[in-house]
């Protein structure tokens, strides 16, 4: 069966008061991420091993084979985007109850949890990707990935809130300015209420 773009949780609009445009959602969601999803369904039709296998276990079977690089990162990317567009929120940027909690206990602060992910966010060179994770030892971090890769393939962890620094993601709303998109993201756009469920 092959794999779908899925609707946006929010109308197309819906985020434009709070730093993401209507233009931007329009094309990053309805051309970039669809186009991810069209490779990959590409990938999955002309290559027997990959039929049958979900997202995941796609992403985990191309990873380090260089043959399977453009699979990898079209399944990573579909995997990303899903992520994604749920880690935004019209009524997003406050983390409270049991992510305040823990984020108080492994940052020190939610003040420097925010500086992490923004140091993260500000290092990824070129595309790519910065979280928020459980890592394998239960505490949190933050962390970056490239391209189409996210904390699942490299295995740092469960991924709580991951957020797109692909310069599609931000140059019409904010130019060349990543860092101001970045904190928009953490003060006012990220969803906590999704980054505590994924705490599980
Ligand atoms: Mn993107």
């Amino acid at each position: 069966m092959a794999f779908t773009l899925p609707a946006l949780p929010y109308a197309h609009a819906a985020l434009a008061e709070v730093g993401m445009s209507q233009e931007t959602l329009e094309l990053h969601h309805g051309k970039h991420h669809q186009a991810y999803v069209t490779m990959l369904n590409g990938f999955v039709e002309k290559n027997a091993d990959l039929q049958g296998k979900t997202l995941e276990e796609i992403v985990a079977f191309a990873k380090d084979k260089a043959d399977l690089a453009p699979v990898f990162n079209n399944a990573g990317q579909h995997w990303n985007h899903i992520h994604f567009w749920n880690a935004l929120s019209p009524n997003g940027g406050r983390p409270g109850g049991r992510l305040e909690t823990k984020i108080i206990a492994d940052f020190g602060s939610v003040t420097a949890f925010k500086d992490s992910f923004k140091t993260a966010a500000a290092t990824q060179f070129g595309s790519g990707w910065a979280w928020l994770v459980l890592g394998t030892d239960g505490k949190l971090k933050t962390t970056k990935t490239a391209n189409g890769s996210n904390p699942l393939a490299t295995g740092e962890g469960k991924p709580l809130l991951g957020l797109d620094v692909w310069e599609h993601s931000y140059y019409l709303d904010f130019r060349n300015r990543r860092p101001d998109y970045v904190s928009n993201f953490l003060d006012t756009l990220a969803n906590y209420e999704f980054a505590e469920a994924n705490l599980g």
